[in-house]
């Protein structure tokens, strides 16, 4: 009764504080202090909240990496397709939105892939950028917000050369294009940072309240265009040049209370409250002068508004790292020549 009320209590520590849950499990016994206990106790999951597991497989720790390899052990590939693993995986965590963490855990995934299934890939940077390939497809298929649907000749177009230079079969391509179109990725819950919005391209525009950067602050409605990671604002919808670029890169986003305008958030240099925000403006003048914001404050006409401008702009912040590591991977498949 004790143990069970002290291992519950344990479940409930680590969906708080992943780290702090599993030290009190091994303090009072109810776990042993090995990469192997702890991966076993991560993958049966009972009680435990996936967004937790997914922080926890995600830090940086080698100790903590090590628990991420035994984890994907335990995942059994063998004779499955790559999306077969894939649901298996994906289902079993919810990846962090870190692009480094994201690149950590699906490496481990496509060793584990090539590791259970010898001989389907010429390298798991092969596997690894199919694995991508198609979790984009699925985001591109089932997302209502994607307009032009790829069909499968274009997803084996996408994916020649990827084999160490080589193709992929496509009777291969094609059943994992058919999977993906018939039954989407099953995702644990959605916080509005998860991979398939780190995938899909936010372009974004509308009409926002900003507030101003001088002594005196003013809000201003201006035409926002989140594009390139970068967000970029207008007078009006037609001008040709913007009052304002700000780049995204190194930005954090957070809601805020504003007491004067509702659905307010802010683009925020994270651990930093003085440094300025890196960002160009027009002046009434015309000459072109860095910004001087250190916090840009925004407000959306409606809550609905809010959350999407928010999950778009949170998107754009976290995918541009990871298409590079991406990129040099796709290089990699398509440069090395094959034996
Ligand atoms: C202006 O207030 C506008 O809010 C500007 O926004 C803003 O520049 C100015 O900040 C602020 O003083 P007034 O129009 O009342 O003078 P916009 O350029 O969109 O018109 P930001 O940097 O927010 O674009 P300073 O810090 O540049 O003065």
């Amino acid at each position: 009764m004790q143990r069970n009320k002290q291992v519950a209590m344990g479940r409930k520590k680590f969906n708080m504080d992943p780290k702090k849950g599993i030290q009190f499990l091994i303090e009072n016994d109810l776990l042993k202090n090995t990469c192997e206990d702890i991966a076993q106790f991560l993958y049966k999951g009972e009680g435990l909240n996936k967004t937790a597991i997914g922080d926890y497989l995600g830090e940086r720790d080698e100790f903590n990496i090590q628990v991420l390899h035994a984890f994907v052990e335990l995942h059994e590939f063998t004779d499955l397709n790559l999306v077969q693993a894939l649901r298996q995986f994906l289902w079993s965590f919810r990846l962090p939105g870190e692009a480094q963490k994201i690149d950590r855990m699906m490496e481990a995934f496509a060793q584990r892939y090539c590791q259970c299934n010898h001989g389907v890939f010429q390298s798991t940077d092969t596997c690894y950028v199919l694995s991508f390939a198609i979790i984009m497809l699925n985001t591109s298929l089932h997302n209502p917000n994607v307009k032009d649907k790829p069909t499968v000749e274009r997803f084996v177009g996408m994916n020649r050369g990827i084999n160490d230079g080589g193709d992929l079969p496509e009777e291969l391509l094609r059943n994992l294009y058919e999977s993906i179109k018939n039954e989407p990725f099953k995702i644990p819950e959605d916080d509005g940072n998860d991979l398939t919005h780190t995938f899909f391209n936010p372009d974004r525009e509308g009409w926002l309240l900003k507030l101003g950067g001088g002594r005196v602050k003013t809000w201003k409605r201006r035409w926002f265009i989140l594009t390139d990671n970068c967000l970029y604002y207008f007078e009006y919808t037609t001008d040709k040049e913007p009052r304002g670029i700000i780049p995204l890169e190194n930005l954090s986003i957070r809601e805020v209370e504003d007491s004067k305008k509702p659905n307010s958030f802010e683009l925020y240099i994270p651990d930093n409250k003085d440094q300025v925000i890196k960002a160009c403006k027009t002046e009434a003048d015309g000459r072109v002068v860095e910004g001087n914001h250190t916090v840009y404050r925004i407000s959306a006409p409606t809550p609905e508004e809010k959350e999407e401008w928010m999950k778009c702009i949170k998107a754009a912040i976290s995918k541009d790292p990871f298409y590079e590591m991406l990129a040099t991977r796709k290089k990699k498949v398509s440069s090395t020549k094959r034996h």
